[in-house]
């Protein structure tokens, strides 16, 4: 706890001084709550931290000096500098990562304790919260998910009274937090004085032990105090002068110092070492270098395994629908790879809102084909930290329009880890999302966002529109060890074509040429290939010869071999659902244009979506879409008025 106090206190001095930048937000006085809880744990159990975190870090045995130099973004600190105060993982130590979401790791952690529980190890996962993030969606949903599934997880609320400035009592309507997580069955909860280091460890022994068996989740609060501001910048204007200055009188260190009879040689001796490691971490940390631009682009490669064969019980060429494909594509990945697993809404019995799991759960059991609560960000922040456990979660949202509540998991999280902890953990996770229009779903369930996702760096999208594709890129997608969203159009779920072999795959950042042409390229995807197919016809009926490529890799785009295409045709345009602003058309023409500007004989142009929620009426749908009669209307004015 000294050692904590003590690296606080220099870091203090250090940002204060200027000599370290960015934010930090330390954890002197809350000492006894990491190293009582983290006492507690073996290597193998892991822990995932908050924005409030050193002192977590620390007490699952990470080095002073490195972590120091990971605060003061140097190239020797645990991440190279990349994450910072509140993002540094040490996974060699258990140690997660720390989180700069306010709630954000705790799916993740129950994520973990999922791979921890299917693997078997008889470890367990801590996942520490504030008082805070007990009022985040995340941290419900969350504590649902680990009762229902009986997870390896023990969270630790560290109350210090305020979120930020806001006290307690006025941010969460509770009577306690333990009352809070005590409503979901099977979670077993404690409360403790979180600055008695060996009530807080005597406390949680039981509940990790519990957890380790396999009997199920618990929530402990520890009621503590922080010395300093929330942040750098905190005066604590909002804290009572004689609040603090009682809690100052209940120091962790005082408090054990007292409880444990120690003498003050015993305490001398423990300090001298401790200013000496701290000495030494401070000048280990502002020698270290920082990282230049190729560090900082690091870590954004999306590894792939090697194509294998899967198993697959239709022969290659036999004609099927996409939802017959899909359904036996990932049926031979659960085959191939036991890491495999679907989570999603309704998968089982029901099969999926598409049907595309049907049956899966008879030949899988309920381990690997799970079904969830509708907790959208909950069980995608559960897949991310399960993907990083070791599993290759496969999760379904319902309709892809749910993505937006699960913008924090794919985002902040699934995105991020590995880049922000340089490379230390992988996130294997595919995310299915039906898209597009299917004649009167409405606002709500029928959008195209995949264009949010291009700017996303860490975030890859194909949208598949052929059977080949949708095997093949299924297959890279849940190979690949980065997140891949894969868009399945709703309208192409019954749509039928050859089944490919069973080494099939296509490779992420690939476009197809669909049909060759000279005159002009129509760049389409998803729901729109087939309008660019029934276009190009009636356009070589009108003696235009158009191409038609499909893009079908979304993020990455295949740039090079739109630009060939182009290069020789001179004239194109894209076509999607989506809204024409700020859509892969814009994206896509903006990349293409330094690269073919001097070969083009007319503007590149889009037939898109009009810029409006998608009207519930069929015929109101219909009139705000791209459509056949447009798209051949555009390239005959590309081929002749120019
Ligand atoms: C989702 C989100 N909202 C807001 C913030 C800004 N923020 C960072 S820490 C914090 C207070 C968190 O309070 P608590 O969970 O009690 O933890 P403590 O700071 O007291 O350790 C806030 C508002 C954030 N990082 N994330």
């Amino acid at each position: 706890m000294l050692r904590i106090r003590r690296f606080e206190e220099e870091l203090h001095r250090l940002v204060g001084s200027g000599a370290i930048g960015g934010t930090t937000h330390l954890c002197a006085g809350q000492e006894a709550i990491a190293v009582g809880v983290c006492g507690q744990l073996d290597v193998a159990d892991q822990v995932v931290s908050t924005h409030r975190g050193h002192g977590h870090l620390l007490a699952k045995g990470a080095r002073a000096d490195r972590a120091l130099a990971e605060f003061a973004g140097r190239r020797d600190g645990y991440c190279q500098g990349k994450g910072g105060s509140q993002h540094t993982a040490v996974p060699e130590l258990g140690h997660m990562g720390s989180n700069g979401i306010t709630g954000g790791g705790l799916p993740i952690a129950a994520g973990l304790a999922l791979a921890q529980r299917l693997r078997g190890s008889g470890h367990c996962v801590v996942a520490f919260l504030g008082d805070g993030a007990a009022a985040t969606g995340n941290f419900h949903e969350t504590l649902n998910l680990a009762a229902l599934w009986r997870l390896p997880v023990v969270f630790v609320l560290e109350n210090n009274g305020f979120a930020m400035s806001t006290p307690v009592a006025r941010h969460a309507a509770c009577s306690s937090f333990t009352a809070w997580a005590d409503r979901y069955v099977g979670m077993v909860t404690a409360q403790v004085d979180g600055n008695d280091v060996t009530a807080v460890a005597a406390t949680v022994a039981p509940l990790l032990e519990r957890a380790r068996r396999g009997d199920g989740p618990a929530l402990l609060e520890a009621k503590t105090w922080r010395h300093f501001g929330h942040s750098k910048s905190d005066p604590c204007v909002y804290r009572d002068k004689q609040d603090d200055a009682q809690w100052r009188q209940h120091c962790p260190l005082l408090v054990l110092r007292e409880r444990a009879g120690l003498r003050d040689d015993d305490v001398a001796a423990v300090t001298a070492e401790i200013e000496a490691e701290i000495a030494s971490a401070v000048a280990f940390a502002l020698a270290s270098p920082p990282g230049g631009r190729e560090l900082a682009l690091a870590h954004l490669d999306v590894p792939v395994a090697a194509a294998t064969p899967a198993p697959c019980r239709i022969a290659p060429g036999t004609v099927v629908s996409n939802t017959e494909a899909l359904r036996e594509t990932l049926r031979g990945e659960l085959l191939r790879d036991p890491a495999v697993l679907l989570l999603g809404e309704d998968l089982g019995a029901y099969g999926g809102a598409f049907g595309v799991t049907r049956g899966l759960l008879d030949e899988f059991g309920p381990e690997r084909i799970r079904e969830t609560p509708i907790s959208e960000n909950g069980f995608v922040g559960l897949a991310t930290g399960a993907a990083v456990g070791g599993l290759r979660p496969v999760v379904e949202l319902m309709f892809g329009d749910f993505v937006t509540c699960c913008m924090d998991a794919l985002v902040n999280h699934a995105a991020k880890l590995r880049y922000m902890y340089a490379g230390q953990v992988r996130v294997p996770l595919t995310v299915r999302m039906p898209i597009g229009r299917r004649h009167g779903y409405g606002a709500t369930h029928s959008q195209s966002l995949e264009a949010w996702f291009l700017h996303v760096p860490g975030l890859q999208a194909v949208c598949p529109a052929t059977v080949a594709d949708a095997v093949g890129l299924l297959r890279t997608a849940i190979r690949t060890d980065a997140p891949v969203l894969f868009l399945e159009p709703k309208l192409l779920y019954a749509a039928r074509g050859p089944m490919p072999a069973a080494d099939h795959v296509v490779p992420l950042g690939s476009a197809r040429i669909d049909r060759q042409g000279r005159d002009v390229a129509l760049f389409g995807y998803g729901q729109c290939l087939p309008l660019c197919r029934d276009a190009a016809e009636r356009l070589a009926a009108a003696g235009v010869d158009a191409a038609v490529i499909d893009l079908r890799s979304l993020a990455p785009l295949d740039v090079d071999t739109c630009a060939r295409v182009l290069r020789a045709t001179g004239r194109g345009l894209v076509v999607h659902e989506a809204s024409g602003t700020g859509g892969v058309g814009d994206a896509l023409i903006g990349a293409l244009l330094p690269l073919v500007f001097g070969h083009l004989h007319a503007p590149l142009r889009k037939v898109a979506g009009e810029h409006t929620p998608m009207p519930s009426s069929p015929q109101l749908e219909e009139s705000v879409m791209p459509s056949v009669e447009a798209i051949v209307a555009m390239a005959r004015s590309l081929v002749e008025d120019y």
